[in-house]
């Protein structure tokens, strides 16, 4: 019995999946206690008013209304209940913690590419240490994707042109299987993979036998050279563009007077489509790097820019 269900549903293995679970349960339990009520009255009433039988069939004398108010009420609170304790559930899931690992996923026909802060890449893998939430940065190069872990119950789209984020703490060692959970092309159906969540000590001897990574925040810094960011953006440039130092998460004032919050969104924006937001009291001469920046060298100059504080000299 106990491996037919475990075969049924997958291990509870991040510090989501109970509280899923619990809800999943709640309602299972829920309409099918209702269900049953039903099909007991129906049966009930079929054998007590049957054709033929002697059953009194004069209307009630008793109020209705009370019954008929109880009924309505009840169901409303149940129901009530049940939308705020998952809207609590909800809220969490989609709250990452501040100390938790960011880790940058590209989707792909059909692969998943997935890079950590310190630069080392995995392909279809993911080698994280148990007890430290994991907050994933992802986005996709082509179509619609869906990064979904069954075993920590959360799912989210992976969508082109757009970050999107979900995160968990693992909380039991074991491998446990990726999905791609968006119907995505021809070989959607093996675009899977692993996450292998390890004891700290494991994870450490799996870091060691790496080879050394160039880390993210290093690869981003490159780029930004390379492309040519660093001419306009330095503070000793000729040419007039904004300092980014410490802009990430800062109030940016645009040209139309209106404020934005510079997130991972606006960065990405600022450097693929320059001309959509311009920043207040400059030119809009930025080109675009639409086509020749890929998504993985997008995440690393995104990370550099992240790093930067107030007053970092470039
Ligand atoms: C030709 C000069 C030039 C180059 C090259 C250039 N930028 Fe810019 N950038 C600007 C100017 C001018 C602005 C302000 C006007 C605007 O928002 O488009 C700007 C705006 C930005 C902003 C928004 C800043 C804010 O305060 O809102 C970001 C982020 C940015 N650039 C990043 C980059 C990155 C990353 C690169 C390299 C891939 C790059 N830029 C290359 C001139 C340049
Ligand atoms: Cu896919």
């Amino acid at each position: 019995m106990r491996t037919f269900f475990n075969s049924l549903f997958p291990p509870q293995a991040s510090n989501l999946a109970p509280k899923v679970d619990a809800i999943y349960f709640a309602l299972l339990g829920l309409c099918g206690f209702v269900a049953l009520l039903v099909c007991l009255a129906i049966l009930f009433f079929c054998v007590r008013y049957r054709r033929g039988s002697g059953a009194d069939r004069t209307p009630p004398k008793w109020r209705q209304r009370p019954f008929e108010l109880a009924w309505t009420i009840t169901p409303f609170f149940i129901f009530l209940g049940l939308f705020f304790w998952a809207a609590e559930v909800f809220f969490g899931m989609s709250r990452p913690p501040r100390n938790a690992t960011e880790i940058y996923i590209v989707g792909k026909q059909w692969m998943w590419k997935i890079q950590h802060p310190d630069g080392r890449r995995e392909i279809n893998e993911l080698h994280i240490p148990i007890g430290q939430p994991v907050k994933l940065i992802m986005t996709s190069e082509d179509v619609i994707h869906d990064f979904f872990i069954p075993g920590f119950r959360n799912k989210q789209d992976v969508v082109p042109g757009r970050y999107t984020t979900e995160w968990f703490t693992p909380t039991k060692a074991g491998s446990y299987h990726l999905f791609c959970a968006q119907y995505c092309g021809t070989n959607h159906s093996r675009m899977v993979g692993n996450i292998y969540v390890m004891e700290p000590a494991e994870h450490a001897k799996w870091l060691a036998g790496q080879p050394a990574p160039d880390s993210l925040i290093a690869a981003g810094e490159r780029a930004f050279r390379n492309r040519g960011c660093s001419g306009c953006h330095a503070p000793n440039a000729a040419i007039r563009a904004p300092l980014l130092d410490g802009i990430y998460g800062k109030q940016v004032p645009l040209s139309d007077s209106s404020l934005v919050t510079a997130d991972d969104q606006y960065l990405r924006n600022s450097i693929l489509l320059p001309n959509k937001q311009i920043a207040a009291g400059y030119e809009p001469i930025m080109p675009t790097f639409q086509g020749q920046i890929d998504e993985q060298e997008l995440n690393a100059i995104i990370a550099y820019l992240k790093s930067l504080w107030e007053g970092d000299v470039r």
